[in-house]
């Protein structure tokens, strides 16, 4: 068997009973920057991501179309596809929960623990909220009758259901969560996550009869499982769990997954759970982050604050889009999005900061070098050696993605891209032209250049497209893909003699 030589990171698989708004694209999003990230690390990565398509909510979102669940899924299916591609997501695979090669896996593993007796026949009576698709005991509930996500009432039901012995694996989980502190992060979610294990578990139900839009329970036909039972096997079904033991093994566990902070019960406790009761090995890590929140609600398409990502990334462009969210809420948190606050990191951090610096220095290797990366010809002084201290502080800076502080990672580029802009001020190269120093000269704009360089691919991947566009302004040889981190950026590897382009400004001023 092999060994286990991927790192393996995935998001929520969400629902199509709509199209996508930038909640979903602000994980998605994340969870991309790392899969990139891993891969300027020199990973081999396997990004995943999908549609949970089965379940109540769908059924009736499709009847309320006309339409079948099926229809309407795979009507919807292609928006989010477009969604993707919008925001430059480079998954390696996308999951339908209504494809075979997940239904047949999902009853592979569900006879796998009802086979080991975990999983038995009842009568369940409570509140329950089709929006979540999940029950709520009496005191979750706000003011006694609505969901404390969806503030909508619940629904008192009655059904014979399969249940899955979850109580059984209380006193594991709180081990795991007190042996392997990594397991939830952040912090504040391990404790939430441990309070409520530690409260006392109860048995859950893993299947329904009242409707049929879901796989079908393998020995008891009337029954089909629970959205939540059959969507959270995704993360190994996608992978070759039951069909490919090679695959599987190479990729599985999980090094990240990534998730709103509303799904912590599901990927924390039921998750690994499951995964024990099959004998599978748990992700290294769930990571919950916060929340999107419009006029401090979160945002969402029921309460109609919903915005689509495409909203965004028409005025502001997908590199911009893919910068804000990372820059200015601090993964972990719940944050606001304002249109104010995102003009003004267009305007500073990327047009100003970014794309001025690239213009500018393009700009004077094109009129005092005829457009040719000059040779450093004399020795570096005390303002590279600065400005190398600035960008090794940058460079190790932007470690910071590993714990996945993607804010802190970027402030420290930032104080970077500060550095080259008050070297060019402090060497004035229109002034070492104007004197005709042309040593001097040359060794400052090949510094310049070199740091453009770094910053390139430092940059790729949070905003791929800005940096693709960069990259090809300096005519190197070597592709941006074929860079890595550290290795290659390090000052002082630029080729002299390549041909740099000015071209367009790399944040063009915003339409009004
Ligand atoms: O829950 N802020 O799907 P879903 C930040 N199918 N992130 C948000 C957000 C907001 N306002 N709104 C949504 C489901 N998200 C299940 C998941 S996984 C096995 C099954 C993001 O379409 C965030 O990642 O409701 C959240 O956890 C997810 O979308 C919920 O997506």
């Amino acid at each position: 068997m092999p060994a286990k030589d991927t790192y393996y990171l995935t998001t929520p698989i969400y629902y199509p009973n709509d199209i996508p708004h930038i909640g979903h694209g602000y994980t998605t999003v994340a969870a991309d920057v790392l899969a990139r990230w891993r891969r300027l690390r020199g990973d081999r990565v396997h990004f995943l991501t999908g549609t949970d398509e089965h379940g109540e909510n769908i059924a009736r979102a499709a009847a309320k179309r006309g339409m079948t669940p099926q229809e309407h899924v795979d009507e919807i299916n292609p928006r989010w596809h477009d969604m993707l591609s919008l925001l430059d997501i480079s998954n390696d695979d996308f999951i339908r929960t209504t494809e075979t090669r997940h239904t047949a896996r999902v009853q592979d593993f569900m006879q796998v623990l009802y086979d080991r007796g975990d999983i038995y026949l009842d009568t369940y009576r409570g509140a329950y909220c089709v929006f979540c698709e999940a029950y709520y005991v009496a005191d979750e509930l706000v003011d006694g009758r609505l969901c404390p996500v969806h503030r909508r009432p619940v629904e008192q039901r009655e059904q014979e259901n399969y249940f899955f012995r979850l109580s059984h694996y209380a006193e594991q989980l709180l081990r795991l969560y007190d042996a392997e502190p990594s397991f939830v992060q952040p912090a504040v979610r391990r404790n939430e996550v441990r309070s409520f294990v530690e409260s006392g578990l109860q048995d859950v139900s893993v299947s329904r009869v009242s409707f049929d839009w879901g796989v079908p329970v393998p020995w008891d036909d009337k029954h089909v499982f629970y959205v939540w039972f059959d969507a959270l096997l995704n993360y190994v079904t996608a992978i070759g769990y039951g069909s490919d033991p090679d695959a599987f093994q190479r990729r599985w566990p999980a090094d990240v997954q990534f998730i709103g902070k509303d799904l912590i019960r599901f990927h924390c406790v039921y998750w690994p759970a499951m995964l024990l009761a099959a004998g599978l090995a748990l992700p290294e890590q769930v990571y919950a982050h916060g929340f999107l929140l419009v006029g401090g609600e979160k945002m969402s398409k029921s309460n109609a604050t919903g915005i689509r990502p495409a909203e965004l990334v028409d005025h502001f462009g997908v590199d911009c889009y893919r910068y804000y969210f990372l820059r200015e809420i601090s993964f972990g948190q719940d944050g606001s999005f304002s249109w104010e606050s995102m003009e003004a990191r267009y305007t500073t951090d990327l047009a100003n900061d970014l794309g001025n610096l690239a213009n500018r220095v393009l700009h004077m290797v094109g009129s005092y070098c005829g457009g040719t990366v000059p040779e450093p010809a004399v020795a570096a002084g005390d303002a590279e050696s600065a400005l190398a201290g600035g960008l090794a502080a940058a460079i190790e800076g932007l470690a910071a993605f590993d714990r996945l502080d993607f804010k802190k990672g970027l402030e420290d580029l930032w104080v970077g891209i500060g550095a080259v802009n008050r070297y060019v001020e402090a060497r004035a190269p229109w002034k070492l032209h104007k004197q005709g120093a042309a040593d001097e000269l040359g060794r400052c704009l090949y510094t310049c250049v070199d740091a453009l360089r770094i910053i390139a691919v430092l940059i790729s991947p949070v905003m791929p497209d800005a940096a693709a566009r960069l990259w090809a302004k300096l005519g190197l040889d070597e592709p941006l893909s074929a860079q890595r981190y550290p290795a290659t950026v390090q000052p002082g590897l630029l080729p002299a003699g390549a041909k740099v382009e000015r071209g367009e400004l790399l944040f063009p001023k915003l339409a009004e």
